[in-house]
């Protein structure tokens, strides 16, 4: 008897921070939006994500993380996709390692956000050794999407804004040689024009690389690399192809910065998730998307 699987499933690694709309708090909405189901493994409670907010609380999970995973096990439960990203320590990337080797089937793809930082930086929490260690949660992934700072950590290179196209696909095909068949690669400068960003993805099985440009807009808001990474996922669950999937992505973070940015508001409260979820609904009207030669 065949085996119908009515909605689909994300076991999601990462922190829950309660204000600010980043990590669980962005990931849950997003792909709850598109119909799937997200099923957190926390990895630490934050009053509010590290951008922007000082005195913050934080309670580390690392000790429950292995047992909440073994009852998992026990259930033997079954994922579609598993996706993490910011993490805490060496040992946090060592246990989420272990619950890829658990949890990945033949027909399931496991998604590595190497969060560490961003604008050139890494970010407080993060230290060289957890570099490393990411290095390696990198090389179980089917997809990574490091923004162009994590992919600068990834591969020892040094954060160039001025870097041409020529070198940027250098750097995909050295990202996915460390073992992702995909590699999504967000925030990178476009030299002809300092209004211009784009994500460039590069999928080793066909030898293929597809690049969304989108407007630049000169704000950042905490919490749009991992709303991102979410609708590419929720994108690829449904079915779709990964340059509609890439420029969904693109379109949403666009779209919700853009209903955010008239309003007078600190930008560490993350972007207003809330008035732009329901655009999630709808299928890609126009695509620009290109094919890289
Ligand atoms: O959005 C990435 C992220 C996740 N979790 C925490 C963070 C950040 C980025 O700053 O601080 C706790």
């Amino acid at each position: 008897m065949y085996k119908v699987n009515p909605v689909k499933k994300v076991a999601a690694i990462h922190d829950l921070s309660g204000f600010g709309r980043a990590s669980l708090t962005a990931i849950i909405p997003v792909l709850s939006s598109m119909g799937v189901q997200v099923c957190p493994i926390p990895t630490a409670i934050l009053s509010t994500h590290t951008g922007g907010f000082s005195d913050f609380t934080y309670v580390d999970l690392t000790d429950t993380m292995e047992d909440y995973i073994k009852h998992w096990e026990k259930l033997e439960l079954e994922f579609d996709c598993i996706y993490s990203g910011f993490l805490g320590s060496v040992r946090q990337i060592e246990i989420v390692s272990n619950a890829i080797d658990i949890f990945s089937t033949e027909s399931n793809f496991i998604v590595v956000d190497p969060v560490m930082g961003d604008d050139g930086n890494l970010y407080a929490t993060m230290s060289l050794e957890m570099v490393e260690s990411m290095k390696k949660l990198v090389s179980k992934a089917d997809i990574i999407t490091p923004n162009f700072t994590e992919a600068a950590y990834l591969l020892n290179k040094p954060y160039n804004l001025e870097i041409e196209e020529e070198e940027i696909k250098i750097w995909l095909r050295e990202l996915s040689s460390m073992g992702p068949k995909i590699v999504v690669l967000t925030s990178v400068p476009q030299s002809e024009s300092e209004k211009l960003t784009s994500v460039i993805a590069y999928n080793k099985e066909n030898d293929v690389f597809w690049k969304v440009s989108c407007t630049y807009i000169p704000a950042s808001y905490p919490g749009t690399g991992d709303a991102f990474a979410s609708v590419v996922i929720g994108s690829l669950l449904q079915g779709d192809s990964l340059p509609i999937s890439l420029e969904r992505g693109v379109q949403f973070i666009t779209t919700a910065i853009k209903a955010s940015y008239g309003f007078d508001y600190p930008k560490r409260e993350g972007v207003l998730l809330e008035r732009v979820l329901d655009s999630l609904k709808m299928p890609v009207m126009s695509s620009s998307y290109e094919l890289m030669k």
